[in-house]
């Protein structure tokens, strides 16, 4: 044999290796997820229910010693909690089995603190029980939130008590069928009641729990299931640092297996983490976990929860929504209500992938094998891929639609079971002969959907610009959702600017300064609009490409606030209660109730009444409930115009309205007698005049 003869020879033998190894799967990029960690990433969406006795004491953090006979949800059917979530769209439960006050909702054999001893269903009830059934009903799987601080019990904080919380747990993953998650909450306030002791307990947080062990317990009792914590103690998923319904734009399912996990970590991941840990963010409908009569006026809204959407489940992460239950035991139908319409428009946001029937094309196939085609991400099957040889980094799919198409949504999918990979990637549209960036992101993950305002193209180019390792890319989807088109916002500032606003992104706004109806053929709102002394406006949020409006907004303003000014007080933020703005306030703290604001209006008006607007917040605080209005020409005579008391002000804390007889003024003074909460502060988010 020559020498050139064996050259070829082996030079064949190892193209046809070089090649076929090109053809297999990409090695995984460790760290990968678990299967129980996969199988829970795919539930994308499920639900909390917080029910306890802190339903029956308005608390949000109960102290140990409620009376468990407070406990008595008359009309309590966890099967209208199965149901909602169900047709939420939500694929699991987690319920608060034991809160921190340590009532627990079923009859532990370690305690007289729970519902053995309530009136409901004469202790013979079982509120976890009830769950379970009705998530088999409903085809929903169940979770369990177990407070590891217990306020209630005797021996928190020495040893006995770890004994204690293994034998609970023990009970509710042995007892109620297969749990898909169970939660431990990192919450630990120090003082409880303690079986008495009224005392603060500190524990080690790093060694008290011995999660080890508590783990190894939880794997060995239900092999399937996720471990939540909040970050310290690692476990299969992780906090995301807040409770407001969003992670990091930067989305990285890695943690490191041991060391501090600060606030960035939880709530961007670590790029190069040694750990699987993805994110799981959890939020309630309303401000706060457990049912208040003050918050049916702050049930979140359509638009909100969208935002909570994309922000969350588009961002790689998954959602976990909370439905604060009633004192009778069931969820309130304005929550239902809201979670129903969520449903319905993300249902219709996603029914239809553009992308499906498109061609798509890959700049750099693996070994240029079918399998690995660009057509995997459009094929339906989530465990197919498009994917790269292993030097690339960088790599484009273009989408060819064939005509020009109108879309305003991309998603798109990593196949996380060989590693989260892509860094950063851009979208570009071909319009008019051109390609034009339109969305540029960092991380993918399990699933990435980018919005942006509706736009018509015959093609897009996902631009991959930066992986850790060649992409693997399992789906791709564009969509065209339609505009949520609630009503619009309107705002005046203190100058008398008007602003028109709403929470989606793309819709055109028009309006009516005349009382008459707005329509698409009215003033089209571009920039503030300027105004003077009383006015009406009337606006409509449109969706161009549907023709269709939202329901008219309209604000009645009076006299501009532009001259007014507070009297006597040297604070910079005092503004903020003339700002316009709804979701700031002022506070007076510092001097004992009753409490004076004293405003110059700058000239002489006809009054006739005047509005205050109680703080908005979610910790709101100075909720005025008794006051009396005063007018004066002079700042020196007063005289008393209004008085009394805003009724039902702590459960509905919206704009109050007090008329008197017509007087003309140029100074108002609001006195605040009491505030809902027997403290010294008095909070103002708005305060404004009615004239004549
Ligand atoms: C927090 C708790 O303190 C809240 O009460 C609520 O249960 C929430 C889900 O977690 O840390």
């Amino acid at each position: 044999m020559t020498k050139n003869l064996l050259h070829g020879i082996l030079l064949s033998i190892f193209s046809v290796c070089f090649c076929f190894a090109q053809t297999k799967a990409p090695a995984a990029l460790y760290p990968v997820p678990s299967e129980n960690q996969l199988r829970w990433q795919e539930m994308e969406y499920y639900a909390f229910v917080h029910f306890s006795l802190n339903t029956y004491t308005d608390q949000s953090w109960g102290y140990g010693n409620e009376d468990v006979k407070l406990f008595n949800p008359e009309k309590a059917d966890c099967r209208q909690w199965a149901r909602i979530c169900k047709e939420a769209g939500m694929k699991g439960i987690i319920i608060t089995a034991k809160h921190h006050c340590g009532f627990c909702l079923w009859p532990s054999e370690y305690t007289e603190y729970s519902v053995k001893n309530a009136p409901w269903k004469n202790g013979k009830g079982d509120m976890v029980r009830e769950m379970a059934d009705a998530c088999k009903e409903y085809g929903l799987k169940l979770g369990i939130y177990l407070s590891p601080w217990d306020r209630n019990h005797p021996d928190y904080g020495k040893p006995e008590y770890i004994t204690y919380f293994r034998n609970q747990l023990t009970e509710l993953l042995t007892k109620y069928g297969d749990i898909f998650e169970v939660w431990f909450d990192g919450a630990n306030g120090g003082d409880g009641y303690y079986g008495g002791a009224n005392e603060i307990r500190e524990i080690d947080r790093t060694t008290y729990y011995d999660w080890k062990n508590t783990y190894a317990l939880v794997r060995k009792l239900q092999p399937n299931i996720v471990i939540w914590n909040d970050g310290g103690d690692r476990a299969d998923l992780r906090w995301v640092g807040t409770e407001d319904g969003y992670v990091g734009e930067t989305n990285w399912s890695l943690l490191n297996a041991t060391g501090d996990v600060p606030w960035n970590m939880l709530h961007y991941g670590v790029e190069n983490g040694n750990a699987w840990v993805p994110a799981e963010v959890n939020t309630s409908i309303r401000p706060e976990w457990f049912y208040h009569p003050s918050e049916d006026t702050k049930v979140k809204t359509l638009p909100h929860l969208m935002n909570i959407y994309y922000n969350s489940i588009g961002r790689n992460s998954t959602l976990l929504l909370n439905f604060p239950i009633m004192p009778n035991g069931l969820i309130n139908e304005k929550d239902e209500k809201v979670a129903l319409d969520f449903a319905k428009v993300v249902k219709e946001s996603f029914a239809v992938n553009l992308a499906e029937k498109a061609k798509v094309e890959a700049t750099n196939v693996r070994g240029n094998a079918k399998e690995f085609s660009a057509y995997k991400t459009i094929d339906g099957k989530k465990d197919t891929y498009w994917t790269t040889d292993d030097s690339i980094k960088k790599a484009s799919l273009t989408v060819d639609f064939g005509k020009p198409t109108t879309f305003n949504r991309l998603m798109v999918q990593e196949y996380i079971r060989l590693g989260q990979r892509v860094k950063a990637f851009t979208l570009e549209a071909f319009v008019d002969g051109n390609w034009e960036e339109i969305a540029k992101a960092t991380t993918i993950g399990y699933k990435r959907i980018l919005r942006f305002s509706s736009i018509k193209a015959s093609k897009i180019r996902l631009n991959i610009t930066d992986s850790k390792s060649c992409p693997i890319i399992s789906n791709l989807g564009v969509y065209n959702a339609p505009l949520i088109l609630d009503a619009p916002l309107i705002s005046r500032n203190q100058n008398g600017d008007v602003s028109i606003s709403s929470d989606d992104i793309g819709p055109y706004f028009y309006f009516t300064l005349d009382g008459s109806e707005p329509t698409s053929r009215s003033t089209k709102y571009t920039v503030p609009i300027k105004t003077d002394g009383k006015i009406v406006v009337r606006a409509i949020a449109y969706d161009p490409a549907s023709g269709k409006s939202s329901p008219v907004t309209q604000e009645k303003f009076d006299v501009t606030r532009a001259g007014w000014n507070v009297v006597g007080m040297n604070d910079e933020n005092i503004k903020l209660l003339l700002d316009g703005n709804i979701a700031t306030a002022w506070h007076q703290r510092d001097s004992e109730m009753p409490v004076d604001l004293i405003i110059d209006l700058g000239g002489n008006y006809n009054l006739c009444g005047f509005k205050y607007l109680p703080d908005q917040n979610r910790w709101s605080s100075g909720i005025i409930s008794n006051y009396e209005f005063y007018v004066s020409d002079n700042n020196v005579d007063w005289k008393l115009v209004s008085q009394g008391e805003f009724a039902n002000i702590k459960n509905n804390p919206v704009w109050q309205v007090k008329e008197f007889q017509p007087i003309e003024a140029r100074y108002i003074k609001f006195k605040a007698l009491k505030n809902i909460s027997g403290d010294n502060v008095a909070g103002y988010a708005e305060i404004d005049v009615i004239t004549k």
